[in-house]
């Protein structure tokens, strides 16, 4: 066992917190994770406000441990949203893509814990002075929307510059990594790409096949141009726009038009050709389908022993 601040609180087993991956991290996957130790989170950024009513409403059904909702903040429906989880009473919220600044109060006062995730440290600073529980610094190896900073230079520069708890997102998949972020002062983890494949995650079978035969050099940022920079495992659709991003007689209304609906169409229908299959630069150690209780033992078990076996 690794209890950790995290664990006390957010009033869970492990300290394991779920990406809220927008098309993917639904009540079913998020119920899994939290009945399993972790905290599982529901994705908003697909939702609008009634939508996301329905799926908190599913997971209170599902689970009766914490569980969270996670705000993509370039979502069109992110002020919708931000009201929903106060008149729900989510317990936690985690946010992406974005500065939450003027949704922090109110979640503050709503008795919400609040866990932004951030890619620098200047952002990290802020977010714990407007009363954030934790932050998330999470690094470039992960997958979707990305900042320029590695897990390994960003985590220990937000751990050294905020006095709240730090978790750990962005390319670990394995006790091992755990277990390295432990030593450089997070407080928790927070994993996505594994959890693709977790029995419990409904996403189309293609997907999940793509997560598990990427190797290594697999994976690819695209959408820099765009001001979204994204990372997603090589396919049709990203060798063609990693093309157009280089190709100036394709403007920046028609590259986004391409980009439209690219995640959707690769966790829904696992469309091979226009899907945009996002996952982090550890999707090549992602080697078998199981379920989350699985997935968390196997990364606790994993970062306990990686810390016993530890030698010079
Ligand atoms: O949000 C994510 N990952 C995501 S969101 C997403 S949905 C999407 N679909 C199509 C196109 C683009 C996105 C897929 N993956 N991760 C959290 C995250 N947040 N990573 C990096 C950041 C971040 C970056 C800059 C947070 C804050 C920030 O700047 C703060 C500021 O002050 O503006």
């Amino acid at each position: 066992m690794i209890p950790t601040k995290l664990c006390s609180l957010l009033k869970i087993k492990y300290p394991i917190i779920q990406g809220g991956m927008a098309w993917i991290a639904d009540a079913k996957l998020a119920a899994a994770v939290s009945n399993a130790g972790g905290l599982g989170l529901i994705a908003a950024m697909n939702s609008n406000g009634e939508q996301l009513r329905a799926e908190i409403k599913a997971i209170k059904k599902l689970t009766k441990k914490p569980y969270g909702v996670n705000i993509m903040l370039m979502s069109p429906y992110a002020k919708e949203a931000a009201q929903v989880v106060i008149e729900e009473k989510v317990p936690v919220i985690t946010t992406g893509a974005g500065n939450p600044a003027i949704y922090m109060k109110d979640w503050i006062a709503a008795g919400i814990k609040v866990l932004p995730v951030v890619a620098s440290t200047a952002h990290a600073r802020m977010m714990a002075k407007s009363g954030a529980t934790a932050v998330i610094a999470e690094g470039s190896e992960a997958g979707g929307h990305v900042g320029e900073l590695s897990t390994m230079a960003l985590l220990p520069q937000v751990v050294d510059c905020v006095d709240i708890p730090v978790v750990a997102a962005g390319g670990i998949a394995d006790g091992r990594q755990a277990a390295a972020t432990f030593v450089m002062g997070a407080q928790g983890l927070q994993i996505g790409t594994r959890f693709l494949v977790a029995k419990e995650c409904g996403i189309h079978e293609n997907y999940k096949k793509r997560v598990l035969m990427a190797r290594d050099i697999d994976s690819i940022i695209t959408g820099k141009r765009l001001g979204h920079p994204v990372r997603s495992i090589k396919s049709p659709f990203s060798r063609k726009m990693f093309e157009f991003e280089y190709d100036n007689t394709v403007s920046n209304e028609e590259l986004e038009k391409k980009f439209g609906g690219c995640l959707r169409l690769a966790a829904v229908d696992g469309d091979e050709e226009n899907g945009c299959f996002m996952a982090g630069q550890v999707a090549a150690m992602v080697k078998a389908e199981q379920t989350a209780a699985e997935i968390i033992k196997d990364i606790m078990d994993g970062a306990e022993q990686a810390i016993i076996n530890y030698k010079l």
